[in-house]
This record gives C-alpha cells, structure tokens and sequence, in this order.
C-alpha cells in the first residue's frame, strides 16, 4: 500500500482544519512513536504510520458539525459513544477516515476505531496506536517517560498500566467508563498474568 496517497499536502491540511494546530501536531507525534514500536513490535510500518496520522481525524473541533455529518451520513454509534464525544471520536474517526480519506484497510481503520478505549483480543498494530497516543514525546504527565520504556519491553503490561490509570482517572472525576474500556483492562490483566 502506497500510504502517500492518504498522507498528502490536501488530506493533511483538511485534517489540520478539522482537528486544529495543537492536536495535529500531536498526531505527527504519534506517528513517529508508532513506527518506532513498529520496528520493535515486527508490524508494517506504513500501515503504523498512516493508522497514527489519522487516528485523532474524528475529533472535529467543531463537535456540533460533528453530529450533523453523523446524521446526514447515517452513521450509527451505540449510545454509550452518542453521550461521550471522548469515546465517540474513535469510531467516528474511523468511519471519517474511510469516508474522507478514502483509507479502506481494515487493520487501519480497526487502529483509528479503538485507539481510546482499546479492545480486548487487539491485533499488534491497534496495541502500537493506543500505546503512541499515550507515550509521544510531547505527552508530559507523571510517569509518562517509564510508561514509554516499558512500552518497548512489554507492550501489554503498558496497555495494562494506562487502562488502569485511565480507569482510577475516570473514577476520580466521576466520569463514565465505557464497557469497551472495561473489557479491555480486564483481558490485559488477564494475559499480563499469565505471561509471568
Ligand atoms: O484523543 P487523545 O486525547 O489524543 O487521546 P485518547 O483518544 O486516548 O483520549 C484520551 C481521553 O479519553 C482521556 O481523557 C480519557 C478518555 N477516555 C478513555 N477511555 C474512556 C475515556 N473517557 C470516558 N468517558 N470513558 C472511557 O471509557
Ligand atoms: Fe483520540
Ligand atoms: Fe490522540
């Protein structure tokens, strides 16, 4: 897959538009970080780099343009994602990536669909998204920087530590935890165990 034909001047200055300055150039962040797990991780690079650049594409700054496309698309989200926008600009993301940017790999867009929450049973290439998103070199809370070098040594032990920390993140601030979320932590600790 020639991944120039999505990453070009055109799509990234609409991407630019849709989700502003600061979350763009997160997005190139992510990138990098991707490709870097990729090469320890043995995933197609390409396929890391595209999924990154566009994995925040449906977190529209304008959130009420955001749910009339929705509407005049007829795209469907479950209603946990309709009252969240935080969990909705996942999977809307990946219906924008395919309806704008024309991206039809399915990995790829499985990547976009589930980077916030994570997903039990994750293929590699959705792990290295989730993982990017969190660690990028401009992110800059507590631990960060040890959540990255234990990304390049177990990936899955990572994934557990931010779901959990999400998790008590959420709780603190009496916010709803998505039963995707849930799912996810509860197969990562799972399969962290017994790997010991
Ligand atoms: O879009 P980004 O900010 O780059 O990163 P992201 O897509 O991983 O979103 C992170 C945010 O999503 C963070 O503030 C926590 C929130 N989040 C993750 N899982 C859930 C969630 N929010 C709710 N309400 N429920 C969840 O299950
Ligand atoms: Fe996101
Ligand atoms: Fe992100």
């Amino acid at each position: 897959m020639k991944i120039m034909t999505y990453i070009n001047e055109e799509n990234l200055k609409i991407l630019k538009d849709d989700i502003g300055e600061y979350r763009f150039n997160h997005s190139l962040e992510v990138a990098k970080e991707a490709e870097t797990l990729a090469n320890i991780y043995g995933v197609d690079k390409d396929l890391a780099k595209l999924a990154a650049t566009f994995h925040d594409c449906g977190k529209w700054e304008d959130r009420d343009r955001a749910y009339k496309f929705i509407k005049l698309n007829g795209l469907k989200y479950s209603d946990e994602e309709m009252d969240n926008f935080q969990l909705l600009h996942a999977p809307f993301g990946a219906d924008i990536a395919r309806l704008k940017y024309g991206i039809d790999n399915r990995e790829v867009l499985n990547a976009i669909k589930y980077h916030t929450t994570m997903i039990k049973d994750a293929t590699m290439l959705e792990k290295i998204i989730y993982v990017a998103d969190a660690t990028e070199h401009t992110r800059k809370y507590e631990g960060v920087k040890e959540l990255r070098e234990l990304s390049y040594i177990d990936i899955d032990k990572a994934i557990l530590k931010s779901l959990d920390e999400t998790i008590i993140s959420l709780t603190k601030h009496n916010k709803y935890i998505g039963t995707t979320t849930v799912d996810a932590r509860n197969y990562f600790l799972k399969i962290t165990k017994s790997n010991n």
